[in-house]
């Protein structure tokens, strides 16, 4: 069964602003302006405080210091935002292995399969705004949709700290009283166009009639036009890079059930991702899972690790952790079971020393011992212990896929 798909767009509330608000708590509740005062200057952003006398981003240094003397000029810094930036943006990564970078502070995020639907999305949200405010005291507004467009009018509407759910079915009653200008695609010059025929509002563009839009902007864009007032949009979430993942997952001919032959699962497939990052030099800074049960729901789950690891143990811990926690069977059957690793870095010279547990570290000696015997002899070789015990039926090899990346 497909699902609708549930986008998430977020971006950051007066962000460079409440970047300094956080270094300075003295700020608060002040009107702050970034950006250099004078005649060549312009406003970066501001503090929503200054935005009530009509500061925006963009706009003469000196329109700013007219309308709101009393302001507070900081210059900015850069370094220090692109730093938060990037730890928002690793916070993502928790929520889906999905993620387009828009802007220093805005993101979309594919959960169509992590989540059910737009409910499901709105409690990921909740989630993502809770993690970023406990983590980087920053307010996030999002977005939840099941397109790009939505999703990215949504986070708008009711910032700062906003939360909107937007479904297709509030189109007319949220989109279309909004100007022609929200539109993707609509630049000055066609607004300009579109205001002449009277088209002012989005609603008015839907009522037109393609032939009259088509005659004033082309049948191209007129066509795209349309499709955005009705909420269509087949734009997908494209990740930034291709971010290397390594993951490995299996499909049981009979529904698995005991909970114990499940984590025997989880452990032999965390072995086989330890086993591939070694050989590859590489560490993981997050482990994820993937659950689909016999009904064909999926779920995946992900967390982000202290420190990057490469060990079964650890990758099977976090892999355990999170069938545990955040999993749901509701007594139905797992027919698919996956262990993912992403957000690879290079494993460092002397990494081992990192491990201060003398047990973990005896187990990265034991890992390279057995990666070296399973090159030699072949990986059937080196099996363990638990997955020895496990009630496995004597018939094949488990058939696994590797994929990379992993969805
Ligand atoms: P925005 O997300 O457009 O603005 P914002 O985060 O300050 O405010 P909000 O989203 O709550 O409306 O841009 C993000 C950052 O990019 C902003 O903090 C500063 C920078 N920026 C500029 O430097 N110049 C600009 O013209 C704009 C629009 C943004
Ligand atoms: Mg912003």
């Amino acid at each position: 069964m497909e699902h609708a798909s549930v986008i998430l767009h977020v971006d950051m509330d007066a962000f460079y602003a409440a970047v300094e608000v956080r270094e300075n708590p003295a700020l608060a509740g002040k009107p702050l302006i970034i950006g250099h005062k004078g005649r060549r200057g312009v406003v970066s952003t501001c503090s929503y405080e200054a935005r009530s006398f009509g500061v925006r981003s963009a706009m003469p240094s000196l329109v700013a210091m007219r309308l709101c003397p009393q302001a507070i000029w900081l210059p900015g810094r850069m370094g220090l935002y692109i730093e938060v930036s990037r730890r928002i943006r690793r916070l993502f990564d928790d929520f889906t292995p999905v993620v387009e970078p828009l802007s220093i502070d805005e993101a979309f995020l594919d959960l169509t399969g992590v989540v059910a639907d737009l409910r499901g999305g709105a409690e990921e949200a909740r989630r993502l705004k809770d993690r970023i405010h406990a983590e980087q005291r920053l307010t996030a507004s999002v977005g939840v949709a099941p397109t790009k467009f939505l999703a990215k009018v949504a986070s708008d509407l009711e910032k700062p700290d906003g939360l909107v759910v937007f479904p297709l079915e509030e189109v007319p009653k949220r989109l279309w009283p909004l100007p022609v200008e929200r539109l993707w695609g609509v630049g000055p010059k066609s607004a300009a166009r579109l205001h002449a025929l009277g088209i002012r509002v989005i609603a008015d563009l839907a009522d037109a009639g393609e032939e009259r839009i088509a005659a004033a902007l082309g049948a191209g864009a007129a066509q795209h036009l349309l499709a955005l007032a009705r909420g269509e949009d087949p734009r997908a979430v494209v990740p930034e890079r291709e971010s290397r993942s390594i993951s490995e997952e299996r499909t049981f001919a009979v529904d698995l059930r005991a909970c114990d032959r499940i984590e025997a699962e989880l452990l032999a497939r965390s072995d086989g991702v330890a086993r591939d990052l070694r050989r590859e030099g590489l560490a993981a800074r997050t482990v994820h899972i993937k659950v689909r049960t016999g009904d064909f729901t999926t779920w995946t789950r992900a967390l982000t690790l202290p420190a990057p690891a490469f060990l079964a143990e650890e990758i099977y811990t976090a892999a355990r952790e999170l069938f545990r926690t955040r999993i749901r069977l509701g007594g139905k059957g797992v027919r698919l079971l996956g262990v993912g690793a992403t957000n690879l870095v290079p494993r460092r010279a002397g990494q081992l020393g990192l491990f201060p547990d003398a047990a973990l570290e005896r187990s990265a000696r034991v890992a390279r011992a057995a990666d070296i015997l399973g090159e030699k002899y072949g990986e059937d070789v080196v099996t363990r212990a638990r997955l020895l015990k496990a009630p496995a039926k004597k018939s094949a090899r488990p058939r696994v896929d590797r994929r990379s990346p992993s969805r």
